[in-house]
């Protein structure tokens, strides 16, 4: 995977003008990834390597130009997901099929995942494989890995985003099996599937283990005890791991996020959608699109460069305390 030496794949669509010079080359484009493109045409007669696939871009005194079907650096790698069965998880799903890669997704709800994968093949994706996973099981775990062993023997992208929330108790008043299971599925849960997947990745340099952290594991605030520990723990395992790790060409990220309108808060507040619905009133929250839409951008990076830690919040939510709210006319 590591594309730096990669031949670019040829342009398609009309070159660049003539005449420029060379050592110099500066084009207008609507945006960084198209600048680079022309760019590195007009400097060196090709693309980049690897590049997304079809993007317009415009040039004033030559029209447009279209570079078609680019190959994304995720077509064809498998990635495997955790928690595909909603929220970040399922939409990272279909973001990548989108780009080729092929899915080996895991949940509980095994119903959903079937789902997921329907879509992510119609999307896109070449094989878009599920089988059920409970991460907080070690049992659980060592089984899903056997079954990802008999689908491949590289795993590229680790996307450990199973978790959530249980309860917004105060440490007088929560339960043992709250915060048990939290540990369980945010902290453990990491762990276990990092372990069991690693000998999948240690001889594929430029892979990524990409870990779903939250604000809440850089701010703690008050009925979050454990959650806001066990996304620290995640934090923290991510910093471990990326020390661990270093040599191996893997890369290693978390990507946290603030307020995101998914299943997240039914889980946590066990079913009641009305107080579920509050946490979101008067706020633009971020979308599982808008989260997937990062997981994707940091798993395609080229592969000597790793996106260490991403904070992404709402605009609305200045700190996780000072959310902005639009109150009803
Ligand atoms: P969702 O509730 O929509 O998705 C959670 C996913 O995790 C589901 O697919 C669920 O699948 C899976 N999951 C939970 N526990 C387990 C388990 N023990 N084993 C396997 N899968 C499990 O919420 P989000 O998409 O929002 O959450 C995804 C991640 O993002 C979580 O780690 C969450 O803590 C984190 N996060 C969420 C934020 C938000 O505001 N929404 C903000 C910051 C971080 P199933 O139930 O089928 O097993
Ligand atoms: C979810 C974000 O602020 O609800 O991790 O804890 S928050």
């Amino acid at each position: 995977m590591d594309d730096r030496h990669d031949p670019a794949p040829p342009l398609r669509g009309r070159k660049a003008p003539k005449g420029r010079n060379k050592t110099e080359p500066s084009f207008p484009a609507n945006d960084s990834a198209t600048s680079e493109i022309l760019n590195s045409v007009a400097a060196h007669g090709k693309p980049p390597p690897a590049h997304h696939t079809n993007s317009s871009i415009a040039i004033p005194e030559a029209g447009i130009l279209t570079v078609q079907n680019m190959p994304s650096r995720l077509a064809n790698q498998w990635v495997l997901i955790t928690g595909a069965s909603s929220g970040f998880g399922a939409a990272a799903a279909l973001a990548v099929a989108r780009e080729g890669a092929k899915l080996l997704l895991g949940a509980r709800r095994t119903d959903r995942l079937e789902q997921v994968a329907a879509e992510a093949r119609k999307a896109g994706s070449p094989a878009a494989l599920y089988h059920a996973l409970d991460v907080s099981k070690t049992p659980s775990v060592e089984e899903f890995s056997k079954w990802v062993r008999e689908q491949t023997d590289k795993v590229d992208v680790l996307l450990n985003n199973a978790g959530g929330a249980l309860g917004l108790d105060t440490v007088a008043t929560a339960k043992d099996e709250d915060w048990e299971g939290m540990m369980q599925s945010n902290v453990l849960g990491v762990l276990r599937m990092t372990r069991a997947i690693l000998p999948l990745m240690t001889s594929n340099p430029g892979s990524s283990i990409i870990n779903i952290g939250s604000i809440a594991g850089r701010t703690a605030y008050e009925g979050g005890a454990a959650y806001c520990a066990a996304k620290a723990g995640e934090l923290q395992i991510t910093r471990a791991l990326r020390l661990e790790l270093n040599g191996t060409g893997i890369r290693v990220a978390t990507i946290d996020p603030g307020l995101a309108e998914t299943e997240f808060s039914v889980v946590r507040f066990k079913g009641d959608t009305a107080r579920a619905k509050k946490v979101y009133e008067g706020v633009n929250a971020l979308t599982a699109e808008d989260v997937a839409e990062t997981i994707l951008w940091v798993a395609s990076r080229p592969s000597h460069v790793c996106i260490d830690e991403m904070v992404i919040k709402p605009t609305d939510q200045a700190a996780i305390h000072k959310v902005f709210r639009r109150t009803a006319k």
